[in-house]
């Protein structure tokens, strides 16, 4: 079952049938057992024939916040220890992929984040810049895990690497996140072995691309939302980022009108054109 928001509208589609809804977004997925109350409600939503699956779409996010995991791939460790390791940074990135406590940082607070067909943006005062292709956890606020999206956690690589302090001005700012194109509520936990693929066209060609599988992630998605949780409450439920797997080449870096592909096997394909945010 997958949702898709557009404005004060949310799409239920449920095999191949689609329903239409104008629900308190915030009200309607932050449930537990989300698929098994979605088909319930279908049933006194009304019945549409026509829908656009292309979007554009909304983020599908109203209060909700949006987090981030670090460094849960073997290959954005690589990365960042290579990026930082002249500012002293490399020990930190290694260190956490190896220890109990993940990296989790605050990513977007809702109107930053960009939709589906939407625009995001690299900052102006960045050198080199890069998309990160997350899968998406929605948890609710009893902390259930009750669906998936796909994120962008836009990032920029000089920022970061030229300090690690300076991680909240790399990755978060004006729309340096995406998400979409949808909420899959999907029956059973999505699997493990569902690929993640990255494509980034340059005037209409492949500059980029990359495929990644979810089982290479060295921590489950319950362990990542249970650190979470530890200490912070959602009241609307929260989105958490679950850490990049893919990293360009080092000679790699956005470019303004770039187009960002990002595909989950089981949720769709989100696509993002780059921008550059206002000169200061
Ligand atoms: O440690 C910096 C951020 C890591 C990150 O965003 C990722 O691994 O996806
Ligand atoms: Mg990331």
């Amino acid at each position: 079952m997958k949702i898709y928001k557009q404005g004060a509208t949310a799409y239920i589609v449920d095999e191949g049938r689609v329903f239409r809804t104008n629900s308190d977004w915030d009200l309607l997925i932050n449930r537990a057992e989300l698929h098994r109350r979605l088909r319930e409600d279908c049933s006194g939503f009304e019945r549409v024939s026509e829908f656009d699956a292309s979007g554009p779409f909304d983020p599908p996010v109203q209060h909700q916040e949006l987090w981030a995991s670090g460094v849960t791939y073997l290959r954005s460790r690589e990365a960042r220890v290579a990026e930082s390791k002249s500012a002293g940074g490399g020990d930190f990135y290694d260190r956490v992929y190896d220890a109990d406590r993940p990296e989790l940082f605050f990513k977007a607070a809702a109107h930053r984040i960009a939709g589906h067909l939407d625009t995001v943006l690299i900052r102006s005062d960045s050198s080199w810049n890069v998309p990160e292709p997350e899968l998406t956890l929605f948890i609710t606020s009893a902390g259930t895990i009750e669906g998936y999206t796909i994120g962008n956690d836009m990032s920029s690589r000089s920022i970061e690497g030229e300090n690690p302090l300076y991680l909240p001005q790399a990755k978060t700012y004006d729309r340096s996140a995406a998400l979409g194109p949808c909420l899959c509520v999907p029956e059973q936990p999505l699997s493990m072995g569902s690929a993640v693929s990255l494509t980034i066209l340059r005037g209409g060609a492949s500059v980029f691309e990359d495929t990644i599988t979810l089982e290479r992630m060295k921590r489950q998605p319950r362990e990542l939302a249970d650190w979470l949780l530890r200490a912070l409450t959602f009241p609307h439920g929260c989105f958490l980022m679950t850490g990049t797997g893919i990293v360009p080449p080092d000679d790699f870096t956005l470019q303004v009108g770039d187009e960002v592909s990002i595909t989950i096997e089981g949720i769709g394909t989100l696509v993002n054109i780059v921008n550059q945010s206002r000169q200061i």
